[in-house]
């Protein structure tokens, strides 16, 4: 039996992974300090599914499938002993690291969420990949990555998984073949730190041989799978709010309360998408699929489709009715761009991504439906602007 700790593993993707790998019997762990929960606080904003405390979720799990997960508070960036302690203790074959603040608009507010998200998140990273060395053991890590390392300039070609292969003109007029990583182009701060954390497993793979996965994920939707049904206590958090709602949920969530589905600009920046249930499956096939020691970083893009921003829009507008106002984008984003990208390795292990369509739309709008009460109107516009030249997001319908 594989035994798994997954990191963040009370987050929206993190805790449907930890299920579903206990559910198909991997013995599996979860770190998590909780912080995403005190960011609600802070913020005032919160999931619009009501999500019951880690020790309910965990103890409804055991109830219901018979699988015991242990849990561990620590904070991965600042209690590198206790994180030390945990991985030795729990001896997993495998650590899947989702803990890191996620959201692209918090770590752009102000100076405090920058500081925060590089902190917390480089040094999660490295002292994930020092407390691994330290124990001299080999644990395949398993990290959930951004497709927005790539950029969103149209690149006028298929974004490879990772790697670049280049022709480099050497003093002798030849040509030296190098493999090197695709160049980053991080358009936030959280985009930067998932930048940096790609030369920090490329230098822990070649110096320490540590067997290291970099998952390059696209925008999530949807918010159930198969084991957070089971049980309303296991339900899944919902963001819908400015900074953590991503744009597919959020405009799901606006459609069915009634609010005019947020479109930044013209709409014509295109991004990568995957359903949580793929999210998931993705996870599994990586841990199951490791690199040797020794090999570089594997690098896969976790992406099912790419979509135009305001084609999802009009796509739901013409389901549902709702309306859709163009709002002054407060990102400093492209205004359009194309983007092909590759996700060629998870097809050659067997996925068959989950595509939008009407009838997951369906699911997610009724989880919106069951919870609408809970929906604060205050809580949906973006407040945090990139630079000090842009204005708020002022709805010109
Ligand atoms: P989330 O905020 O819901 O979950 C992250 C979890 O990590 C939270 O439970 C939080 O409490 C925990 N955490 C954060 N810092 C920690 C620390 N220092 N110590 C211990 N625990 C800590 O985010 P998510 O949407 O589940 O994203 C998980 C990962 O997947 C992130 O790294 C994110 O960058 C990546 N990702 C997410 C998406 C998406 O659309 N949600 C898309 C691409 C990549
Ligand atoms: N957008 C709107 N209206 C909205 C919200 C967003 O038009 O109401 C636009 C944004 O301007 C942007 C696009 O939709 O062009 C995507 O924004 P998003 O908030 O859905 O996603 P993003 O900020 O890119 O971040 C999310 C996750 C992050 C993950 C990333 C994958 O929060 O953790 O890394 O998706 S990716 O986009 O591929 O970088």
């Amino acid at each position: 039996m594989r035994s798994v700790l997954v990191l963040g593993g009370d987050g929206f993707c993190g805790w449907p992974t930890a299920l579903h790998l206990s559910a198909r019997g991997y013995r599996v762990g979860i770190i998590d300090n909780l912080s995403r929960r005190h960011i609600d606080d802070e913020m005032g904003a919160g999931s619009l599914s009501p999500i019951t405390s880690i020790r309910e979720r965990l103890d409804i799990w055991r109830d219901i499938s018979g699988q015991q997960i242990d849990y561990f508070f620590i904070d991965v960036a600042r209690d590198f002993h206790s994180l030390r302690d945990a991985i030795e203790i729990f001896a997993p074959d495998t650590v899947v690291h989702f803990a890191e603040q996620r959201s692209a608009p918090y770590s752009m507010t102000n100076s405090s969420h920058k500081r925060y998200t590089m902190e917390n998140n480089i040094g999660g990273t490295n002292n994930l990949l020092t407390a691994i060395v330290d124990l001299a053991k080999s644990i395949h890590v398993v990290h959930l990555g951004t497709t927005g390392v790539y950029g969103y300039a149209s690149a006028g070609v298929e974004i490879p998984e990772g790697y670049l292969d280049v022709l480099i003109k050497a003093h002798d007029n030849d040509f030296v073949k190098r493999s090197i990583l695709f160049p980053t182009s991080p358009g936030s701060v959280y985009h930067l730190t998932k930048s940096m954390d790609q030369l920090i497993f490329q230098y822990y793979a070649h110096n320490d041989r540590l067997p290291i996965t970099d998952l390059h994920q696209g925008i999530v939707w949807g918010t159930q799978t198969e084991e957070t049904r089971q049980h309303d206590g296991l339900v899944n958090r919902f963001d819908y709010d400015g900074d953590y709602g991503t744009v597919l949920n959020r405009f799901l969530m606006q459609a069915v309360v009634g609010h005019a589905l947020t479109v930044h600009g013209t709409g014509g920046q295109t991004r990568a998408f995957i359903n949580i249930q793929d999210t998931v499956r993705c996870v599994q096939l990586a841990i199951d699929n490791p690199p040797q020691p020794g090999d570089r970083v594997k690098i896969f893009n976790q992406v099912a489709e790419t979509k135009r921003v305001r084609d999802l829009a009009e796509m739901i507008a013409a389901m549902t009715g709702a309306r859709i106002a163009y709002v002054d984008n407060p990102r400093n984003e492209d205004a359009e761009n194309d983007l092909l990208m590759s996700n060629a390795a998870f097809r050659s292990l067997g996925l068959d991504p989950i595509l939008l369509r009407e009838q997951l739309f369906g699911e997610t709008m009724e989880i919106v439906e069951r919870f609408k009460s809970r929906y604060n109107p205050k809580m949906v516009a973006a407040r945090s602007l990139w630079t000090r030249n842009h204005r708020p997001g002022l709805v010109k319908e």
